[in-house]
């Protein structure tokens, strides 16, 4: 057997590190090749703030597509998931869920649980959701998985539930890890039980550049403030004028990239991550890809999940589906 000095090295280190968040920007920041951050540490106070924002924008679609969907279809999704507990899988502020539950509520009580890894977003969450009455309001402060694990300890004994993952996050993760994720999902669901799943649509390359590099500047904003997080968080001393934004679309992967720009060479010092950075000028930090899906792909995705589709909407003017499945 061998023992490779740099594994006993980086476990040591890695007893050290305090926060997954420094784990997960030191393992990606030392990549070999494409250095690259996980997108859900987007979400701090401001980043959750600038992405309302960014839900507003003229050149972003994605939020106002599914917006029309919920409000169009509330009544049916609710008749036909006619669940008694909802859970959403990242919820940012919640909304464009209030349509579905206002539907939900008509029928009967529901009790509602959000699981997020921001607690800002569970803040505007509760806020969002105060005004419905007869509506049972929770909050899981946690990574998908073991937030649904958690919030299903509290299913009714008998009443179905309907899980929600809307946005267009899907988009976020590469096929494999989606159809793992969805399959784990199914495994903590009982038959019957539904999911929501919104997922954005191909469609023009031009339109989606704009869609995530718009003209105000707010997306260049929201992808930079991850150095600013990192700079509250870790302690790490990147200088945000050397850096820049950009938006790329892989037309093999149909995904939009997003990625921060060094400007220049230089070295950042990440001290919770324990880490000292290399950057040429010009290299690039991968920040989030968000796939563009084409309707026989999120079939197969869902299909090998073990969820039947029960009903599925287009917008037509974006280009976005809302599906609702039922654990097989
Ligand atoms: C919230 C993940 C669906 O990928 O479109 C918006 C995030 N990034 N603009 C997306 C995002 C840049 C968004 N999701």
């Amino acid at each position: 057997m061998t023992i490779d000095a740099f594994d006993v090295t980086e476990s040591v280190i890695a007893k050290q590190i305090a926060s997954s968040f420094a784990m997960e920007v030191r393992t990606g920041l030392l990549r070999e090749g494409q250095k690259s951050l996980p997108p859900k540490y987007f979400y701090d106070s401001l980043g959750s703030t600038l992405f309302e924002a960014i839900t507003q924008l003229p050149e972003y679609g994605v939020w106002r597509a599914e917006r029309r969907l919920l409000i169009d279809n509330a009544d049916a999704i609710a008749s036909y998931a006619n669940a008694s507990m909802v859970i959403e899988l990242g919820s940012g502020s919640a909304s464009k869920t209030t349509y579905l539950l206002r539907a939900l509520l008509a029928k009967r009580a529901v009790s509602y649980c959000v699981v997020e890894i921001s607690r800002a977003a569970i803040e505007m969450t509760r806020r969002e959701l105060a005004s419905l009455s007869g509506l049972n309001v929770s909050g899981v402060e946690a990574e998908y998985l073991s937030g649904l694990e958690a919030a299903l300890r509290a299913r009714p004994a008998n009443g179905k539930v309907l899980v929600m993952f809307l946005g267009g996050s899907i988009g976020n993760a590469d096929y494999l890890s989606n159809a793992r994720f969805l399959q784990r999902i199914r495994r903590l669901l009982q038959p019957g039980d539904g999911l929501l799943l919104g997922a954005d649509l191909e469609k023009p390359s031009e339109t989606l550049l704009a869609a995530y590099d718009d003209a105000l500047g707010v997306t260049a904003a929201f992808n930079l403030n991850y150095l600013v997080r990192m700079n509250r968080e870790l302690g790490a001393d990147f200088r945000l004028p050397n850096f820049r934004h950009r938006a790329c679309f892989d037309t093999r992967k149909h995904d939009v990239e997003m990625h921060l720009v060094s400007l220049c060479e230089q070295q950042v010092c990440i001290p919770a991550a324990a880490i000292v950075v290399s950057l040429e000028e010009g290299e690039t930090i991968h920040t989030e890809s968000s796939h563009k899906y084409s309707l026989d792909e999120l079939a197969d995705l869902t299909g090998c999940s073990g969820f039947e589709c029960v009903m599925q909407w287009f917008d037509i003017e974006w280009r976005f589906a809302s599906g609702l499945y039922r654990a097989a």
